[in-house]
């Protein structure tokens, strides 16, 4: 006997009006138990609702844009098989951590049940049973910029055909990687317009050594933090996939640090050099364009960008996170250092939201409050080049005539070899510099 059933929007916490950002199914679907049918996306969280039943899905009462909250009747299902004895109840289910931004700060990909090997598969929920929370995402408010941004359903997909959603440039909302996105990559991959990724990329190389470093001496474990984990990967990828050059300068900024000082002082605002970099890397990606640039899906384009939004790493409790200050070029650098300011403290205390972090153009990685005079910063994927910065400092230069202390600042610029080649790498940096050593050009 087959019997109708409402599918529910269960309880999502304190939260209304979210909107759906997926609707998986389609009306006359045959769906399994716990298969999932939307996708809900607040301003904290990912998540899905499933069904919770196998059978046909007959109504469906929403569409990619509604907003809906607890309660809300979204689907009907009928259900393939239900025991008599049981009302036809609502399938929504409790469920405490729904739409909740996990305390933890990396992605995870919601958890696939799977039958342990040697023990029985679990039981089907039962028709109207409230065993079918949604599937919360576990990225949320502290995600690193180059996670993909991906709902379970997407990521359960790419993982069931062994895709690197990290290879995929998403076309939904901010970046969203969809259904059709990855669908559209397995083909490019099918019909050779695409490479696929080499896993190992090709190098054989001894395993590392396993060392019982106490042997040696006492020693504690300490846990890398979820950040490090996640953006280590990343990082990794990068250094190894990218070909980097980095290319070093020094920009003279005496008379620009004149001004920044007495700008702060009169304005009682905090100035670093930090927002006259932003504001030279502006002009220098204007006028090269390839640098405000990244390599499409099939590596044979470029996809050059007329916006102007700057990532800065910033140093986190717990790792590197990069959020993006949009649209540099039309703020002026009090704004960029309001902006800075507001943005670093919530890096820090882990409530950047996913998409703060993501749409970058260029990155800045500013050690030069901490010191050091040259590093090589790692290419912040899809990005084709990154700015180091170093600590400025009082140095020698010939004027012709005589040496003179001028206050020198380090520049560490690390292109994509694949395409800039070390011309342009040269003359970017030099304009860069030239940029802040004659800072009255410059729209501040
Ligand atoms: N040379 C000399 N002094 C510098 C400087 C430079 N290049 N850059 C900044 N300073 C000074 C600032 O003026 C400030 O001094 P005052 O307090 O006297 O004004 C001091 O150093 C501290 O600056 P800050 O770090 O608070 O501010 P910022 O705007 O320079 O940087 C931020 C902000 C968020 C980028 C920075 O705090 C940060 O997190 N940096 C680390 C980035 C990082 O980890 N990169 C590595 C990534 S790759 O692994």
């Amino acid at each position: 006997m087959t019997k109708q059933i409402e599918i529910k929007v269960p309880d999502i916490g304190d939260f209304s009006d979210i909107p759906v950002i997926e609707v998986l199914v389609a009306v006359g679907d045959s769906v399994e138990a716990e298969q999932s049918l939307l996708t809900l996306e607040s301003d904290k969280a990912m998540m899905e609702v499933p069904a919770p039943v196998a059978g046909v899905i007959r109504e469906l009462r929403v569409v990619v844009g509604d907003k809906v909250s607890e309660d809300q009747v979204v689907a009907i299902i009928e259900a393939e098989e239900v025991a008599e004895s049981q009302p036809p109840e609502a399938a929504s289910a409790p469920a405490p951590d729904a739409l909740q931004a996990p305390a933890a700060s990396a992605p995870q990909a919601a958890p696939v049940p799977q039958p342990a090997a040697g023990r029985a598969a679990p039981a089907p929920p039962s028709v109207g049973s409230r065993q079918s929370p949604p599937v919360p995402m576990g990225a949320s408010a502290t995600l690193p910029a180059n996670i993909p941004y991906a709902s379970p359903a997407v990521r359960r997909f790419a993982r069931e055909l062994g895709v690197d959603l990290l290879q995929i440039a998403g076309s939904g909302r901010a970046g969203r990687i969809v259904h059709d996105d990855v669908t559209a990559f397995v083909k490019s991959i099918m019909t050779g317009a695409v490479k696929p990724a080499a896993g190992g990329l090709g190098f054989d190389l001894p395993p590392q050594p396993k060392v019982n470093f106490a042997r040696y001496g006492e020693i504690e474990l300490r846990p890398i933090s979820k950040i490090q984990k996640v953006s280590g990967a990343y990082l990794h990828r990068n250094w190894v996939s990218i070909p980097h050059v980095t290319q070093n300068d020094l920009a003279d900024i005496t008379d620009m640090e004149v001004y920044r000082k007495t700008q702060a002082q009169e304005k009682g605002v905090k100035l670093t050099p930090l927002v006259f970099l932003i504001k030279a890397s502006v002009a220098a990606l204007k006028k090269f364009p390839a640098f405000n640039a990244s390599l499409d899906i099939t590596r044979e384009n470029l996809v050059l960008k007329k916006y102007f939004h700057i990532g800065i790493a910033v140093d986190t409790p717990d790792g590197l996170v990069v959020p993006v200050i949009r649209d540099c070029d039309q703020k002026d650098i009090f704004q960029l250092a309001a902006e800075l300011g507001e943005l670093s403290q919530r890096a820090r205390d882990g409530k950047l939201k996913p998409v703060e972090m993501q749409g970058g153009c260029f990155s800045i990685s500013s050690l030069g409050g901490i010191g050091g005079t040259s590093f090589t910063p790692i290419i912040n994927a899809p990005e084709v080049a990154i700015l180091g910065v170093s600590r400025s400092s009082m140095q020698p230069q010939w004027d012709g005539e005589s040496f003179q202390p001028r206050m020198m600042l380090p520049l560490c610029l690390s292109y994509d070899h694949r395409v800039i080649d070390g011309a342009n790498g040269a003359r970017f940096t030099r304009y860069l510099a030239t940029c802040l050593e004659d800072f009255g050009n410059m729209e501040l």
